[in-house]
């Protein structure tokens, strides 16, 4: 079998990435607000402060995403665009702009698919902890309700965390991400599981609550390792190494297991406790109770891979890079082959559906005297990346979906304005959008349900 009839093709954009309007309308502040304001945060001191003005043009881009034939569009809601304190009071304007936003996509066909979280972080709930405070979860609970309330009548659709381990990873171990903390193993174990309780407890919320009936799951970026040929030793190793917790003889949590088998599995890997297990919270296996509130499918942001074979100790190993290999304007490695191996890896393991929620490259694109944005390398990556994923459908593996980022250029975090991953060119200084090659060719895909791939 190919891509299944249902199948759903879009694209993604996270709020404080495009939409700009940082403090207007009584938004109140995030860290991403807070962090740029730092010198040297970001690249060039790049802020998202305006960013695309999304939420000024949205009707606009949602007829850009009528004009590509989108099916679906994964966009992430602002904390504390609607509750400006990340929790109390609620910003009756904040929660027009996503009520008439959700409307005009209905309107052009479009199924509104929200993410709850994609790492605008109320500034305030910071002030009192963050995700190192306990309440954080009822906090995130409380914030769901609200949005809940507002959407579900239209909405049944939801992730709830964007990519836990960056926002975590980046945001409070290295300090590359706001709110740039470097904490240390403990802190971090703690606020990895507290942003998973916050995650079953939003997940609880949704189901609870919701009018419509809704389908729920997380987004984790989900570091893939493909073997480097199909013998079965290699396999194995590739599939070792993905669900592995270990950095040598180190714990470490940038891995796929430490955040899905607590969402999917009730249980912590085994090769992560022995290390962290002393800095859980006691309540910990009552917790899990909470965290594996069953999901429908599993989000999963996947750009690139690492090859791997069985080591001569049995133990998998990772092959270098070839010289001079293909590499994305990121300096991304491009490995088509991750498309096939996560999915494969992640519904073995799951067994739930699978959807890829980012999927994408940057590259140096501008626009050319014929006014058109010619980006053959986007072009064929995804072309390459989609066979990929198709092959995963043809041998069986329950996949629903892919969303390919981004929507339209934006704000790449740490490095500003420099990344351009959008479907979409985005002029920065004037605000104008030019559909870029790939997002009419991303069309003829999404018209034929990937026959002509
Ligand atoms: O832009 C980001 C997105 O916010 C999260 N996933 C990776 C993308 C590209 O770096």
């Amino acid at each position: 079998m190919s891509f299944k009839k249902e199948f759903l093709w879009g694209a993604a954009a996270a709020s404080y990435q495009i939409e700009g309007a940082w403090n207007q309308d009584g938004k109140g502040m995030s860290v991403w607000d807070h962090f740029v304001q730092k010198p040297g945060a970001v690249y060039q001191n790049h802020t998202g402060n305006t960013a695309c003005n999304h939420y000024f043009n949205y009707k606009e881009d949602i007829k850009l995403m009528k004009e590509m034939g989108l099916q679906s569009y994964r966009f992430s809601i602002s904390w504390p665009r609607v509750l400006p304190n990340g929790i109390g009071n609620v910003n009756q304007k904040g929660l027009d702009f996503y009520n008439n936003f959700t409307d005009e996509l209905l309107k052009n066909d479009i199924i509104p698919f929200p993410t709850l979280f994609h790492w605008d972080y109320p500034y305030e709930l910071y002030t009192k902890g963050g995700w190192l405070n306990r309440d954080s979860s009822d906090w995130f609970a409380e914030y769901t309700q609200v949005m809940v309330d507002a959407l579900s009548d239209r909405v049944d659709r939801w992730f709830t965390l964007n990519e836990p381990q960056c926002f975590v990873g980046l945001g409070h171990g290295n300090g590359e991400h706001a709110p740039g903390l470097k904490l240390q193993k403990r802190d971090m174990t703690t606020i990895i599981h507290n942003v998973l309780l916050s995650h079953g407890k939003s997940v609880k919320t949704i189901r609870e609550n919701s009018k419509l009936t809704p389908r729920v799951g997380m987004a984790p970026v989900c570091p893939v390792f493909i073997p480097i040929n199909d013998e079965p030793k290699n396999i194995k190793a590739a599939r070792d190494a993905m669900f592995s917790n270990k950095n040598g003889e180190n714990f470490t949590a940038w891995t796929t297991s430490w955040f899905m088998d607590p969402v999917c599995l009730g249980k912590y890997p085994e090769d992560g406790l022995l290390e962290a297990e002393q800095y859980l919270p006691e309540s910990y296996k009552e917790d899990l109770k909470i965290i594996s509130q069953p999901v429908d499918f599993i989000g999963n942001n996947n750009y690139h891979g690492n090859f791997v074979q069985m080591g001569r100790d049995g133990e998998p190993e990772l092959t270098k890079p070839e010289e001079g290999e293909p590499l994305t304007g990121f300096n991304w490695r491009v490995t088509p082959g991750s498309l096939y191996w996560g999915p494969k890896f992640l519904y073995e393991r799951y067994k739930l559906p699978i959807i890829i929620t980012e999927n994408g490259l940057s590259n140096k694109d501008w626009v050319s005297l014929d006014g058109k944005v010619h980006d053959p390398q986007r072009i064929d990556f995804t072309h390459r990346y989609l066979k990929e994923y198709r092959r995963a459908a043809e041998e069986g593996i329950d996949i629903e979906g892919y969303f390919h980022w981004s929507i339209m250029d934006n704000f790449e975090w740490a490095l500003g304005y420099r990344e351009r991953f959008g479907l979409i060119h985005v002029d920065f200084s004037t605000q104008k959008r030019t559909i870029k090659d790939s997002g009419y060719w991303y069309k003829t895909v999404i018209q034929s349900n990937g026959e002509n791939l």
